[in-house]
């Protein structure tokens, strides 16, 4: 049967990335974003042959995030793979400056929002005693670097969801996978740098970042390991990166 995948953060970045991966691969997909027109345009660009169904939310809002997967048509309620790929940095700056809203953003979204979904899904897959969950952590949630401090708070509250859904969920069949990368070439630093697109494109150059379809290939690859391996964990930086502030340009 044609598995199901539920992904958020499809509108763009890694999210939209591993939606084009899947959907070539012939997956059933519930696209989520908070920006109807993008997942119309991606929706639009992929093969005819895929069903798709779009949920237009924003993650931070706890009763849109429920009310929109409870209400979900009887076909579409049955999810194999969930990908957590919401989220977003805002801001970089020291915590002695740091705009609190911009904190209000990172743990609402990348902690409370990843929350909200799994909550809303994760029954499902008990019952079922199968499932599998990606979440999107990052580097930043191996290392805190220097005025990242609450993005990173927000990677390691992620890695920690991560253990401890793997921790309560084993028992139920479900396959929990962390993916932490380092810098992938997306609309990340934009929004990081509130849409200055130079010191955004600055951070992606003199040397080959990772691209988005770069984690899309390491998701796949990991829903389409044998049954009986799990993918726990996995940090995946490109060639010149070896730190979260490392990076060796030419
Ligand atoms: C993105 C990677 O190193 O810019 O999460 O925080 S980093």
């Amino acid at each position: 049967m044609t598995r199901i995948a539920f992904i958020t953060g499809a509108t763009s970045g890694i999210g939209r990335a591993t939606a084009i991966k899947f959907a070539e691969n012939g997956y059933n997909l519930i696209l989520c974003g908070r920006r109807a027109e993008k997942l119309e345009e991606l929706k639009n660009s992929l093969p005819e042959t895929v069903k798709t169904h779009s949920l237009v939310f924003d993650v931070r809002n706890r009763q849109e995030v429920e009310l929109q997967i409870n209400s979900l048509p009887n076909e579409w309620k049955n999810i194999d793979i969930l990908v957590n790929s919401a989220g977003n940095a805002h801001g970089l700056s020291s915590i002695d400056n740091g705009d609190i809203e911009d904190w209000d953003a990172m743990i609402d979204g990348n902690v409370k929002g990843l929350l909200y979904v799994s909550r809303a899904i994760i029954p499902q897959m008990v019952e079922k005693k199968k499932g599998h969950i990606i979440n999107l952590s990052s580097v930043a949630g191996k290392q805190t670097y220097a005025n990242g401090t609450v993005y990173c708070a927000s990677k390691k509250a992620v890695e920690a969801i991560s253990e401890g859904m793997r921790l309560d969920l084993t028992q139920h069949g479900i396959k929990i996978t962390n993916i932490a990368p380092g810098a992938v070439e997306t609309e990340f630093s934009e929004v990081r740098f509130k849409g200055d697109k130079e010191k955004a494109q600055k951070v992606y150059e003199g040397y080959e970042p990772l691209l988005p379809q770069d984690i899309a290939d390491l998701i796949f690859y990991t829903i389409n390991a044998p049954d009986r391996v799990t993918i726990a964990d996995v940090t995946i930086y490109s060639k010149s990166q070896s730190a979260p502030t490392m990076i060796y340009k030419k």
